[in-house]
């Protein structure tokens, strides 16, 4: 039997499963190089942690690893319902509430290495916690794209720490209770950008696509419907595709230094974000949000459940 200590905990509404203890010895290196090892290796310990009968399809899970530099807290692996993201803002906004619910962290500015890069999170006294995330970038603009059955779409594609398809005009109902006509319009935009070979640098997949509407909040500046590789949508403002966003407002002038953009879900959180310019149209962001823990548990893997890796 194994047993798998989780610190459970929902940014702005997203869900984050920290994994404590009892993951499987990656070996040593960068966060990169053990999550080739954790992909290759143990793909079955990534879908016991977030998938039925433990988890569910919304929940993304956090490994923490113990990190290569000295001066960083923790090394992270974020993993989703069908496999592995380079990097997730609510899910480090997650593992600073966790970390220092758990005490292995005070208020202050902590490194995490990921698999995208070094990130900072700055954990404040009310718990707000502040990403630095890795630095993002507008790859392509006003592509248009021939969906299988929503006609042409036209967006941008940036990188905010994962691969996004940014839409503006696609004339969808932006509101909760629309989601599964959301889902269905955006899962056709991810698979339409496949069939028209669109892809992220390196032939990388494009695996978010994110609408954006007019926000509902006065103190909001948009509106947003995430849609994540596993079919799931975010239920947060997503922190990468926010980054990726204000790349694109960046790149068009819209959103200078230290102006700050506020972002809406598609559930009426927000995370707050400035972007810091780094030269040759690329920017380093910082978005914010709070996380509150919901639970802490113990999973139990026994050898002879027939779900022991999970529904998959
Ligand atoms: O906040 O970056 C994020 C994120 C990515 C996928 C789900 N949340």
């Amino acid at each position: 039997m194994s047993l798998i200590k989780v610190i459970d905990s929902h940014t702005e509404g997203e869900p984050t499963r920290v994994v404590m203890s009892g993951g499987p010895d990656l070996g040593p290196g960068s966060a990169a190089d053990r999550l080739d090892v954790l992909r290759q290796g143990h793909d079955g310990f990534r879908s016991a942690v977030v998938n039925e009968p433990r988890g569910y399809d919304a929940l993304v899970g956090a490994i923490l690893l113990d990190p290569v530099s000295p001066d960083a807290a923790a090394q992270v692996i974020f993993f989703n319902n069908v496999g592995y993201l380079q990097m997730c803002v609510h899910g480090t906004i997650g593992v600073g509430a966790t970390l220092l619910h758990a005490g292995r962290i005070g208020t202050g500015v902590h490194r995490i290495e990921t698999p995208a890069g070094d990130v900072s999170l700055d954990v404040a006294a009310d718990g707000r916690v502040a990403v630095q995330n890795v630095p993002s970038r507008r790859t392509a603009k006003d592509l248009v794209v021939r969906t299988r059955s929503h006609g042409t779409v036209v967006g941008d594609v940036a990188w905010g720490g994962n691969w996004f398809f940014l839409v503006s005009d696609h004339g969808q109902d932006l509101s909760l209770s629309n989601k599964k006509a959301l889902t269905d319009y955006a899962w056709d935009v991810r698979a339409s950008l496949g069939d028209a070979g669109i892809t992220g640098d390196n032939g990388d997949e494009i695996d978010h696509v994110e609408l954006f509407g007019a926000p509902t909040r006065k103190d909001a500046d948009s509106k947003n419907f995430v849609l994540c590789p596993g079919r799931e949508y975010d239920r947060s403002p997503c922190g990468t595709g926010t980054s990726a966003k204000m790349a694109c407002l960046f790149a068009d002038g819209l959103l200078p230094e230290g102006r700050s953009w506020r972002q809406e879900s598609i559930l009426g959180t927000v995370f707050e974000g400035t972007v810091r310019d780094v030269g040759d149209g690329v920017i380093v962001p910082t978005v914010s949000g709070r996380a509150w823990v919901t639970a802490e548990t113990t999973l139990v893997i026994g050898e002879d459940d027939p779900f022991r890796e999970g529904i998959r």
